[in-house]
């Protein structure tokens, strides 16, 4: 008898951990990137950068622009599989020259919540020739970039007088498919490699749907059930021998 229900307890123990709380590894970048984020570009944790400090813990992390050796947008695409020309959607008349990018490949349940800070950071001169423009902060979901701010968004000072930033904000999202996909982020230099920009990002977080929650919830309860089973049969065959 106590041999089945330790065999149960095992098989259940595995079937909780195989319900992963977040599966997003080092998303507080407590942590170096490598290991964890996958990168191309100019990539790095700080504690400080422009006088912006973590949101969670000590360290974040940021994508800089117009530095050397910045892939261009095509390499990136081929890279992360994305369709050619993704990141000159994001700027109708512009064109994106290169950029920096941080990535992870998550497995994910549609009706997952995602979520990180974000803030951007840059020159905010010259003024853009085209509007929303030119350098942008991005988000990858999937298959999906989604402008995060732009140039033109930055209003907040910085420890440096020749740049401005939009200071740190939530970004949260559900996502819609089930399978395993890229969670990533980034910043472009539009036009020129002149001026650079800055995204920082800390404290991605993936919550599970409400159903894997549940599941898991019942998981803990019967583990806990069954330990306390195991722990009453092995004290009444004890009070025995
Ligand atoms: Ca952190
Ligand atoms: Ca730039």
């Amino acid at each position: 008898m106590i041999r089945v229900s330790i065999i149960v307890l095992l098989m259940t123990t595995k079937a909780i951990f195989a319900v992963p709380i977040s599966s997003i590894i080092n998303g507080g970048f407590e942590a170096p990137l490598s290991g964890s984020w996958n990168t191309l570009g100019s990539l790095d944790t700080r504690q400080f950068l422009l006088g912006q400090t973590a949101t969670e813990g000590q360290e974040f992390a940021y994508a800089a622009t117009a530095t050397s050796g910045m892939p261009s947008p095509a390499t990136v695409e081929q890279t992360l599989n994305l369709p050619s020309g993704t990141f000159d959607a994001v700027v109708p008349g512009d064109f994106v020259l290169s950029l920096s990018v941080g990535w992870q490949q998550v497995q994910v349940t549609a009706g997952d919540v995602i979520s990180f800070d974000w803030a951007f950071a840059t020159n905010p001169n010259p003024i853009p020739t085209n509007s929303p423009g030119p350098d942008y902060g991005f988000v990858l979901i999937d298959d999906a970039v989604a402008p995060l701010a732009w140039q033109d968004d930055v209003s907040l000072p910085t420890s440096n007088d020749n740049f401005k930033t939009t200071g740190w904000h939530s970004f949260q999202q559900t996502i819609a498919t089930t399978g395993v996909i890229n969670i990533g982020f980034g910043a472009t230099d539009v036009t020129t490699g002149s001026y650079p920009s800055y995204l920082m990002v800390d404290n991605f977080v993936l919550v599970p749907e409400p159903t894997s929650m549940l599941l898991m919830s019942l998981g803990i309860s019967i583990l806990l059930t069954r330990r306390g089973r195991v722990a009453r049969v092995g004290l009444r065959r004890g009070g025995r021998d």
